[in-house]
């Protein structure tokens, strides 16, 4: 039998038993239940976690890594950084907005150095990554490059630097030819251990798109809006691909006589499986990129030699690239956030083509006074003359994009 105070007292220790549990479980409890609310009712992009805006799910960019600023550093003594970084988020929110400086993406990038250079202060980062991207006239788009791809590669805990490969004069554009520049310059500053090789107008929307090389020739670009998010033909390899130094010396680099718009992507992506590789690929879902809208550049029109050129890759590819790429480096800037190279690359005539109309041999002169090209001059005739001085300012940024040619 139980007294009624013995009742009693059981009643009031099972009380104080359930109120100590009570309180125990509540503190994650509350807080989970507080973090739901405030998921629910906050406004987008505040915590820079993913959000939905017009069915297009992306979180802030810059999201979380103000904090690293703070990080301190353990000299030799640092860790490596964990294989999978901790600031990888998913989906990013791209949009452009008007009036973005540099002195802006500089302020934002406090732990960017000199040349564009940046290494996780917290640990020791696990790749050495260079991203090599061929410009001319493009200054809009490489703010907004900058902009995103600074933070995105801070997010991965890489160790990168930021290359402009920048052509000059207005002769045609040669992109594959700025790419094997890139090679050549950045590996002789620093021991990477991968290349990016980035159009300008490109940007990654999903930070799971890792900077980082596989064990063959990665095409990261996959999904792009232009193309409805979707890979356009299986051996597709344009806009952002990534090769170890090691790939990009077996298959001799990439071609240096495309010049002008389209065919030097296919000649690379055969490159590949003519040097015994493959290609890889990130999952749709994850190798999504921006493309900014623009038309075909001045200085950049179609080549119409594209398709005679990528039938011949098989016979050209050990004769024409890495093996053959000549220039003369004019100026190389450590600019705040990236380094640029400015690079004379000549044209299809060679480094040094004969002027158009030359003098006429000095009387008596046993040899003759125009220099033979520094390459080797292309079999077809060149579709235009050679590089002149710069006549006009840089052609104006168009709207819009063309129809793929
Ligand atoms: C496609 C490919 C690109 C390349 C090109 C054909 C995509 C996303 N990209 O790009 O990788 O194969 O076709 O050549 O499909 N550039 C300048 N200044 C110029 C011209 C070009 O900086 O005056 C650079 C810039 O980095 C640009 C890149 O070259 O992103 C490719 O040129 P594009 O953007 O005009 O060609 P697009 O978009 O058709
Ligand atoms: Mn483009």
């Amino acid at each position: 039998m139980v007294s009624i105070q013995s009742r009693w007292r059981y009643l009031f220790m099972f009380l104080g038993i359930q109120l100590v549990v009570m309180a125990l479980l509540s503190r994650e409890g509350y807080q989970k239940r507080v973090s739901y609310f405030i998921r629910i009712f906050r406004k987008p992009d505040s915590t820079g976690r993913n959000h939905t805006v017009a069915g297009v799910s992306g979180g802030d960019v810059y999201a979380n890594l103000s904090h690293l600023s703070k990080a301190h550093h353990h000299g030799d003594e640092m860790p490596y950084c964990p294989k999978t970084s901790p600031f990888i988020r998913g989906p990013i929110h791209v949009s452009f907005p008007s009036g973005l400086t540099l002195a802006e993406v500089q302020k934002k990038n406090p732990l960017v150095v000199r040349g564009g250079r940046y290494r996780p202060p917290d640990c020791e980062a696990r790749h050495r990554t260079a991203i090599i991207i061929p410009h001319r006239h493009r200054e809009h788009h490489l703010k907004f490059l900058l902009y995103y791809l600074h933070p995105f590669l801070q997010r991965q805990q890489l160790h990168y630097g930021i290359y402009i490969i920048h052509q000059a004069g207005n002769y045609t554009f040669n992109r594959a030819k700025l790419m094997n520049v890139g090679f050549r310059e950045a590996m002789r500053e620093e021991d990477w251990d991968c290349l990016f090789f980035h159009d300008v107008d490109l940007i990654p929307e999903d930070d799971r798109n890792t900077y980082v090389c596989d064990s063959n020739p990665k095409h990261a670009a996959i999904a792009m809006d232009k193309f409805g998010y979707k890979l356009p033909y299986k051996m597709y390899f344009g806009g952002v691909s990534a090769l170890t130094p090691l790939h990009y010396l077996k298959m001799n680099g990439f071609p240096n006589n495309y010049w002008g718009w389209g065919g030097e992507d296919d000649d690379i992506g055969v490159r590949v499986s003519l040097s015994g590789m493959y290609i890889t690929r990130p999952s749709l879902k994850v190798g999504r990129y921006k493309m900014i809208k623009h038309k075909l550049d001045k200085g950049n029109d179609v080549n119409p030699k594209r398709f005679n050129m990528l039938a011949k890759t098989r016979q050209t590819w050990k004769t024409d690239g890495m093996n053959t790429a000549e220039y003369e480096t004019i100026s190389r800037q450590y600019l705040p956030l990236y380094t640029n190279i400015t690079v004379n690359i000549g044209t299809e005539a060679g480094l040094h083509p004969p002027s158009p109309t030359p003098p006429p041999p000095a009387k008596g002169a046993g040899k003759p006074a125009v220099k033979a090209p520094a390459v080797k001059a292309p079999a077809e005739a060149p579709a235009k003359g050679p590089a002149k001085p710069p006549a006009k300012p840089p052609a104006k940024l168009k709207e819009g994009h063309p129809e793929s040619p």
